[in-house]
This record gives C-alpha cells, sequence and structure tokens, in this order.
C-alpha cells in the first residue's frame, strides 16, 4: 500500500450533468475515482464513464512536448515552451500587422474550465482586437441560448436538478439522457419509482433506452418539432388548459401567438409529424392538467435549422401554462459539454462579451473595456464556427488557434473543414491528447493538461459552480490551459502593446476567477459572492450568488419578472419550417446522429479504455430492418453510406427501434477509428439563421451494397496506442477499416478491414512485423492461390496476437478462444484446413455486447435469465448486472419489456 495514497474532491470532465468524484492517487498517477457522497449534483452516483475515468487517459496517447514545424511539408519537431510560444507570439503579431486583427481566430471549448475561457476570451477581444472567438458550443447549446434570451430575456435555465423529482409530468424532448445525462436519468427513475403517478414524455423520432421508459412516446418524424409544440399549445389554449393570469400579468405576445397556432390543428400536427391524433391530444392533456410540468431538452432541438424556433415553441407552452418559477416546473435546457455555462457565463462565443453582455452592444463593451483598462474593444461582428472555418478556408483568417476541441472529428462537411485546416498558414493546436484528428493539421502543438491534473471552476446545467482541483501533476511538459494563453498573451503583449502594462499578470486560476466575477456584478448571473475558499467551504453553489449572499438561488422566476426591458417574458411566434434537407430518391434515408453510452464524442479519452468498447464495439449504421430488406442487406454486411458531400464504408445492422426513412450513425467515429473522415463527413453546414447552430442531426443519405471479397481480421495484445498509431495509416489505402480497443483484463487491438482486391505481400509483410506475428511462436497457414493467410502467435499456451487475411469466417470463434486463453488441438487443426467455414458453434454477426459495464455482465447471460423467468431485480441479485453505475439499467429494462411483448404476442 502506497503511504502517499490520498483522496482529492474533483468532478467528471464529461457531461453537463456536472458530478462529483473523489479521485484517489498518489504523489504521480491517479489510481481510483469514486462518486462524491457530498456534491449535490450526484450525491455519490457515477455513470458508466465518470466511474472509468481513471481506466482512461492512457500516457501513450498524450500530447506531452510542445512539437513545431516550420513548412506544412516538414514533420513536427519536439521544441521546448519558449521556442514554441515565442514563435507563436511571432507569427500572431506579423498576422496581425500585415492583415488586422480579424485574420487570427480562437475556436475553443465547453470543455474548458471558466478560467481558461476567460483567460482565451480577454486575450481575443483586449489584447488581439478580434471577436473571432467561437466555441464548439456553437455546435451545441447556441439555440438554447437563443432560446432563453429572446423568450426570457436572459441565458439562464431556471430550474434545478431538484426539480426533476418535484415534477408531475415531465417531457423530454430531443434528449437521450438514459445515455447522454445518466445521474440525472437515474434521479429520475428513482422519482417515478417513489411516485409512480408522476407521467414522462418522450419526443425523439428513435426509440431510445429513454423513451422505452415513457409513459407516452411520440416518435414525431426528424425536425418536426416546432409542429408538435405548436399543435400542443393549439390544444391547451382551446381546451383552457393555460393560466390566463400568469399570460397577462407575465407575458407579452400572446394575440400573435395565438393568431400563429390556430393554423396548427391536431389533425393536421398529426399529420405532419407523423402520429397519432391521440397521442397528440393525451400529451397536451397532461402537459395542461399537470400541477408541475417541467421539460428536458438537448440535442435533437438545438442542432437543427429551426434549434431557436424548437427552444421558443418550447419556453411558449411553460409561459402559457404559467410553468416556471416554481419546484417541479420550467423549461430546463440539458448542457452537454461540462462548462458549456461557462463558456456562456464568461462570453466565449463570437457574439457573447463577459457577464451574459453582448459582443454587439456598445454599451456593453464599453463596460467591458473599461473593467480591462483598454480603450475600447472591437465592434465588428466575430464569425461563429461555421463561418469561421469558411473564413479560414478562403484565407480571410490566417492563424487560428484550436484548444479543446477536435473540429476534424465534430464539425459538419469535414471535407470543407479539412481543405480549411490544409490552406490556413498557421495552426495551434492545443491538446490533451496527440490522437485527435485536428492533432494532424497542427503547425504548433501544445500539449494541455487535462482531468485531474488542472484547477478551475466549472458551471452544470443547474448554474451550479464547482470547484475542480488538480489530484496529480500535470504529465511531462503538459500546461493547464489559462496558463499556456496567458503567458502566449504576455509574449503577444510585448509586440503589439509594449509600453503598457499587462493584462495578463495572472499567477493561478484563482486570479483569474477573482478578475472574472467583477464582471458579473448586478448582472443575472452574479455571482462576485463565490470565491474558491467559498466553495471549499461550503460546496459547489448555484448562481446568482451576489456578494454578501449566504446561499446561492435554486429557481429563477419565482415572481413573475423577467429580465427584459419591461420585466415581461416573450411569446414568441415562428412558424415550422422543414429541415433543410429532404429526402429524395437519389436520397431517400435521413441521417440522425448521436451519442453512445460508454463514449465521449471523438473518442480521444474514452477510446483509450478498452472495456468502454464492450457495449459498442465498432462503427455500424443502424437501419430498420424494412429498409434493409427493401435493399437486400443482411446484419453485418457492408455498405457505402453517401451524402450529397462525401460517403464512408461501415456494416449495417438491423434497429428495430428506427422507423422507416431513417437512419442512425452513433457521431463518435472519426478518421481515427473508422477509415474515412467519419460521421461528420457526410453531414451538412445549414445553420438555424439565429444561434447558427448547425444541424447535425438531419443528412439525407442512402446506402448501397459494396462488394469486398478480400477480408482482414487481426487482435494483437499489447501497448494499444502505439500498436494503433503505426497500423493505422498503413490502412489508408483499404475502402474499409474500422480499429477498436478490447480485452478487460488484457487490452488488445482489434482490427477488421476489407477491400475489393488483395493488397500487396509487403503490405501484409509490414502488418505482421507491427503485430509481431513475423517470428517467435508464429504459426502460419497460407494459400496463396485463394489468397488466404492465417498468423497465430501463442505464448504460454495462449493466443496473443492473430491475424487473417483474404477470409475471415473464423474470426468470431479465434475471438473466444484470445478471450477464453485457449489454444488448443482444435485451433491446430483449424489453421491448417482449407479455407471454409469455422469451427466450433455457430456465432452472430457481432460480438456479444456488454450490457453492465460495471460488473461485466453480457447481453446474452441477461437474455438467458430473462429466458428462465427472473425479473430485474432477480437479474441484478443473480448476475449482480445493474448493481454498480445503474448505466444499464434501462437497457435491461428494454429486453425484459422485449421479453414480454414477444411472450404475450
Ligand atoms: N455518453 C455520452 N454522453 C454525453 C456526451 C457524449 O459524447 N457521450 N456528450 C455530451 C454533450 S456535449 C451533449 S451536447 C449531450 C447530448 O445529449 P443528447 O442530445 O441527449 O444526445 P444525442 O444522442 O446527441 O441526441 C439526442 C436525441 O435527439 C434525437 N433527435 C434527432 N433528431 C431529432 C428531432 O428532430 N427531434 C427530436 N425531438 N429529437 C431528435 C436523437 O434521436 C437522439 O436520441 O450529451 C452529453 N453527454
Ligand atoms: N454528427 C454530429 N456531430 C456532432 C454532434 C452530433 O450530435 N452529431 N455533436 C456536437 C456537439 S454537441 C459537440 S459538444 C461537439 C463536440 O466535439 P469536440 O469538441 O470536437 O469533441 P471532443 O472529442 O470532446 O473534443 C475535445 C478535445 O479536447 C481534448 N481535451 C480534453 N481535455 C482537455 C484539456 O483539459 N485541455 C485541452 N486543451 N484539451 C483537452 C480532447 O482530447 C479532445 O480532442 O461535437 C459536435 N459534433
Ligand atoms: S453523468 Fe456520468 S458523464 Fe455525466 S458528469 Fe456524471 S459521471 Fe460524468
Ligand atoms: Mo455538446
Amino acid at each position: 500500500m502506497n503511504p502517499n495514497r490520498r483522496t482529492t474532491a474533483s468532478t467528471c470532465c464529461y457531461c453537463g450533468v456536472g458530478c462529483g468524484v473523489l479521485i484517489e492517487h498518489n504523489d504521480e498517477r491517479i489510481l481510483g475515482v469514486q462518486g462524491d457522497p457530498e456534491h449535490p449534483a450526484n450525491f455519490g452516483r457515477l455513470c458508466s464513464k465518470g466511474s472509468t475515468l481513471h481506466l482512461t487517459g492512457d500516457v501513450d496517447a498524450r500530447a506531452q512536448f510542445p512539437e513545431l514545424r516550420l513548412g506544412k511539408q516538414l514533420p513536427r519537431a519536439r521544441t521546448d515552451w519558449d521556442t514554441a510560444l515565442e514563435h507563436a507570439a511571432g507569427a500572431f503579431a506579423e498576422t496581425i500587422r500585415e492583415y488586422g486583427p480579424d485574420s487570427v481566430a480562437f475556436y475553443v471549448s465547453g470543455q474548458l474550465l471558466t478560467e481558461d475561457y476567460y483567460a482565451f476570451n480577454k486575450l481575443a477581444r483586449a489584447l488581439v482586437g478580434t471577436n473571432n472567438i467561437d466555441s464548439n458550443s456553437r455546435l451545441c447549446m447556441s439555440s438554447a441560448v437563443v432560446g432563453y434570451k429572446r423568450s426570457l430575456g436572459a441565458d439562464a435555465p431556471p430550474c434545478s436538478y431538484e426539480d426533476i423529482e418535484l415534477a408531475d409530468c415531465v417531457m423530454i424532448a430531443g434528449s437521450n439522457m438514459a445515455y447522454a445525462h445518466p445521474v440525472l436519468f437515474r434521479r429520475l427513475e428513482e422519482a417515478r419509482a417513489r411516485r409512480p403517478e408522476m407521467k414522462l414524455i418522450v419526443i425523439d423520432p428513435r426509440r431510445t433506452d429513454t423513451a422505452e421508459q415513457a409513459d407516452l412516446h411520440l416518435a414525431i418524424l426528424p425536425g418536426t418539432d416546432v409542429a408538435l409544440l405548436h399543435g400542443i399549445l393549439h390544444i391547451l389554449l382551446w381546451e383552457g388548459w393555460v393560466d390566463r393570469a400568469f399570460i397577462d400579468a407575465h407575458t407579452e405576445g400572446m394575440a400573435e401567438l395565438k393568431g400563429l397556432v390556430r393554423d396548427y390543428g391536431p389533425l393536421a400536427v398529426a399529420q405532419i409529424c407523423g402520429i397519432a391524433v391521440d397521442d397528440l391530444q393525451r400529451c397536451a392533456e397532461w402537459i395542461g392538467q399537470a400541477p408541475a410540468f417541467l421539460s428536458l431538452w438537448c440535442m435533437g432541438l438545438n442542432q437543427s435549422s429551426s434549434g431557436s424556433a424548437k427552444n421558443s415553441a418550447l419556453i411558449n407552452l411553460h409561459l402559457a401554462t404559467g410553468q416556471i418559477g416554481r419546484p417541479g416546473a420550467g423549461p430546463f435546457s440539458l448542457t452537454g459539454q461540462p462548462n458549456a455555462m461557462g463558456g456562456r457565463e464568461t462570453g466565449s462565443l463570437a457574439n457573447l462579451l463577459p457577464g451574459h453582455r453582448e459582443a454587439g452592444n456598445p454599451e456593453h463593451r464599453a463596460e467591458v473595456a473599461a473593467y480591462w483598462g483598454i480603450e475600447r474593444l472591437p465592434a465588428r461582428p466575430g464569425l461563429s464556427a461555421i463561418e469561421l472555418f469558411d473564413a479560414v478556408r478562403e484565407g480571410r483568417i490566417r492563424a487560428l488557434w484550436i484548444a479543446c476541441t477536435n473540429p476534424a472529428q465534430s464539425l459538419p462537411d469535414q471535407t470543407r473543414v479539412r481543405e480549411a485546416l490544409a490552406a490556413c498558414p498557421f495552426v495551434i493546436v492545443q491538446e490533451a491528447f496527440s490522437t485527435s484528428e485536428t492533432c494532424q493539421f497542427a503547425d504548433l502543438l501544445l500539449p494541455a493538461a487535462t482531468w485531474g491534473e488542472k484547477e478551475g471552476t466549472v458551471t452544470n446545467s443547474e448554474r451550479r459552480i464547482s470547484h475542480v482541483r488538480a489530484a496529480v501533476p500535470a504529465i511531462a511538459e503538459a500546461r493547464a490551459d489559462w496558463d499556456i494563453a496567458c503567458d502566449f498573451a504576455r509574449r503577444l503583449e510585448r509586440r503589439l502593446r509594449p509600453d503598457a502594462s499587462s493584462l495578463f499578470d495572472f499567477t493561478s486560476p484563482h486570479a483569474l476567477f477573482e478578475e472574472y466575477k467583477g464582471l458579473t456584478r448586478d448582472r443575472d448571473l452574479d455571482l462576485c459572492g463565490i470565491d474558491y475558499s467559498l466553495l471549499d467551504r461550503l460546496g459547489p453553489q448555484q448562481w446568482p450568488f451576489p456578494a454578501g449572499a449566504e446561499q446561492g438561488t435554486a429557481r429563477l422566476y419565482g415572481n413573475g419578472i423577467f429580465p427584459t426591458a419591461n420585466g415581461r417574458a416573450r411569446l414568441i411566434s415562428e412558424p415550422y419550417c422543414a429541415p433543410k434537407e429532404r429526402r429524395e430518391a437519389r436520397y431517400p434515408l435521413i441521417l440522425n446522429t448521436g451519442r453512445l453510452r460508454d463514449q465521449w464524442h471523438g473518442m480521444t479519452r474514452t477510446g483509450t479504455a478498452p472495456q468502454l468498447f464492450g457495449h459498442v464495439e465498432e462503427a455500424v449504421l443502424g437501419l430498420p430492418p424494412d429498409e434493409l430488406r427493401r435493399r437486400r442487406l443482411t446484419d453485418g454486411q457492408l455498405v457505402k453510406l453517401h451524402s450529397r458531400r462525401g460517403q464512408i464504408v461501415l456494416p449495417v445492422q438491423a434497429d428495430d427501434r428506427l422507423r422507416p426513412g431513417q437512419a442512425f450513425l452513433p457521431m463518435h467515429w472519426g478518421e481515427r477509428f473508422l477509415r474515412g473522415l467519419g460521421v461528420n463527413v457526410l453531414t451538412l453546414p445549414a445553420v438555424d439563421p439565429l444561434s447558427m447552430q448547425p444541424e447535425l442531426k438531419h443528412a439525407a443519405v442512402e446506402v448501397s451494397r459494396i462488394d469486398l471479397p478480400w477480408q482482414f481480421f487481426a487482435l494483437a495484445e499489447g501497448p494499444v496506442q502505439h500498436r494503433f498509431d503505426s497500423l493505422r495509416p498503413l490502412f489508408d489505402g483499404l475502402q474499409y477499416a474500422s480499429f477498436s480497443p478490447t480485452g478487460r483484463e488484457r487490452p488488445a487491438l482489434l482490427i477488421r478491414a476489407a477491400h475489393d482486391e488483395e493488397p500487396s505481400a509487403e503490405w501484409l509483410d509490414a502488418i505482421d512485423a507491427h503485430l509481431g506475428l513475423v517470428d517467435g511462436p508464429v504459426m502460419a497457414y497460407d494459400d496463396p492461390r485463394r489468397g488466404v493467410g492465417r498468423r497465430v502467435r501463442i505464448e504460454q499456451s495462449r493466443i496473443v496476437a492473430l491475424r487473417l487475411a483474404g477470409e475471415t469466417a473464423a474470426s468470431t470463434w479465434l475471438r473466444e478462444l484470445w478471450k477464453d486463453s485457449r489454444a488448443d488441438e482444435e485451433l491446430h487443426r483449424w489453421l491448417l484446413a482449407p479455407p471454409g467455414a469455422a469451427p466450433g458453434k455457430a456465432v452472430g454477426t457481432f460480438a456479444d455486447k456488454t450490457v453492465c459495464n460495471c460488473m461485466n455482465v453480457s447481453q446474452s447471460r441477461i437474455q438467458a435469465g430473462i429466458e428462465n423467468g427472473q425479473d430485474l431485480e432477480q437479474l441484478k441479485c443473480q448476475l449482480k448486472c445493474g448493481t454498480a453505475c445503474g448505466s444499464c439499467i434501462p437497457e435491461i429494462k428494454r429486453l425484459l419489456a422485449q421479453r414480454a411483448m414477444a411472450a404475450s404476442a
């Protein structure tokens, strides 16, 4: 036992629930994670991602040293911080002098801490003098920002998590909370178990695990939310289920809105949305009659060309029924990233300024300039993410700083994004993991400290600020984001304003926080009463928390007064508009993209933990069974998935939770894990006109069968990230290749590939060399005439590496042997047998999935238990599934329900 083992309270670095974690560590390393029982977001719970944090972040995948290249054709070479930042400051200063301040831009992230955000924002606006600072929150929360501001006057989610438990009717729209906000979903499940009368409505085109738990699931046609929400309001008005007194006293715009929703009668709406009139009616009734009505929403509403209208239409329902400012009531937007809220508060979107101010408002600019002690802030509007990358592509932006986001994976229309990144004269990437797709475009790579290594604050979905604490020192030469930004800023100051005193004399994140908070004074989010020591004393706090306050604010607008000019909330009238792309003959399917339970975005972190691939192992396109049949496709078959903008090759799988005409692909797969430019090569850059948020959930696509007779399969234990790095580029020439870490106890890399013809023998030799399949205890079989080859490496009577080329029929069977540490006679016999069927029992197309990640329980074992008549409690008792983090419980319930359905049919 290491005597230095101790615990540091911090937060989870994934989703916006903002759970508290207790990090167990010694002086150098993180050893374990537990939920913090004292943290008011999770009270000790963690989901499958949070509870495996200590298993992620393989040092081999980390960016460790600054790296610089002095020409696009050259490789980057390791350098020191001084050289790196001097070079950067020189390049920025030169670009600014020659082309003006708007020729540089910063693209930052909702995963930065508030202090990091503030430093970058001040750097861009005060020092460089540009509003070109935008964040990946543009892809995430910007429609919610517009929604709140337009309707309520300020960007403030008015509710608390507790309200989810207190509501009588909860409506979840465009959110797969069971996967994306699991700990909150757990709280909702527990509340419903205590109060079964509580109603749950889910609006999602897919029957997700979240929808599966609903009392009413409205599987609307994608993109039709505005019509649906207006249809609900139409019924509320018609039936008199509105709060007249509240409307009269606290809102404006009802006359116009009434005129608009008159046209959204139940029949028309049911038809637009593709749902039953009765379901629409029931939905309105439950909302209208609920003593307390709360709605939760996320990317299904925000990531849309009518994202702002969807937000407004939803908030309209709350204003019309007076369901806001009371316990258990209100429009509650779920934030995606851990500190998307902090980004909004510090004004780190092109159109914002710190303290919920507007960059386009001259008074706001003057206030911030005065606070910073500079003459003025730039008046020219900054560019939002999509426009920003267009400007880079067109050469209007010539120096780009990217921090804590992976645009070469996450932005829509990757072909264009990559043209931009390749064309930009100077790209800085400030990254914790050198494996992100964007790193390949970096002229300067700056290694960033990350989770467990950095200090600051974050704000979660319920406006609650937590103190994020470092447990261990940053790896190698990595530095905290705020520190890098400030160091660079001081060097740039010496070039741009040599005579002035520094604006960046910060020596700690706390100093940044203290300066930042002054900009919130007397604003709606006033958090002047908070400092780090208060958070350490009282725990995480909700803003507003003005100076002198004793505690934070759980609920806003209890008095019916809104932060608008006349104190009234606004009912917004926006008609329904169809999404930008529609189904048509050439592209008859709508591609929806979203989250998996156990992966995080581009998977730089979660992708280092083999056990997080147990639930879903590889990129697979989900299609409704009918669509598969119509195209004569079967499970596991490779297809070409194409849109107007690009294509990828991957296997298909029947998914009966999708309606006809729809397809679903997880958003996580980028170029590293799947050959091609990833899911976003297909998506379109159309944006919402107000929020500028792109439509990431609605692209017209088609699938076509692709025949790739030459197949490849390999599995090798050992240093997974090293193997990944050396092998991945070798597969660039193939039409299909997919990579996944696997193995809980013995980590291994798994590769599947296919091509239309047999690659060269030299290519295969190179692969074998990397896999350790050339010499030593390697058994081989080659049939060059048939193009079939097999290699298996056996050490201490166990398979440690294997490779099949030409034909892969035995792959699943071999994998089982590997997993069970068997290398018996049967293996030897098979190895020498001619090509053909694999030995052993018949196995499914896809590997058996691990439903319960904590206790390592597979779907087949759960299904066997269900066949034996076990219910949830018995399954928990016998198999232990669902007894730790609980993230798998919705899925187990679904499997139980499926069985019950099958039995009654
Ligand atoms: N496991 C996991 N959790 C995460 C993340 C992660 O990467 N992994 N990321 C975090 C982040 S940054 C975010 S933003 C959140 C996202 O959280 P969510 O928004 O809940 O997740 P998504 O899966 O992107 O999309 C939610 C649902 O929107 C539905 N949808 C698609 N089109 C429409 C439509 O037109 N109308 C409606 N009503 N629904 C539609 C999809 O079918 C999908 O089920 O998750 C956060 N939590
Ligand atoms: N098709 C499709 N595309 C989508 C979405 C979708 O639903 N569908 N969702 C969109 C949404 S909502 C979001 S939020 C975006 C997310 O998109 P990204 O922001 O690109 O996602 P991440 O992979 O989380 O990128 C964060 C990067 O920061 C690095 N990093 C981690 N910690 C630190 C740190 O402390 N400092 C620094 N400097 N770097 C760090 C990580 O290694 C990672 O590469 O994706 C968007 N793209
Ligand atoms: S719900 Fe899961 S991913 Fe989100 S903050 Fe909590 S532990 Fe982390
Ligand atoms: Mo997000």
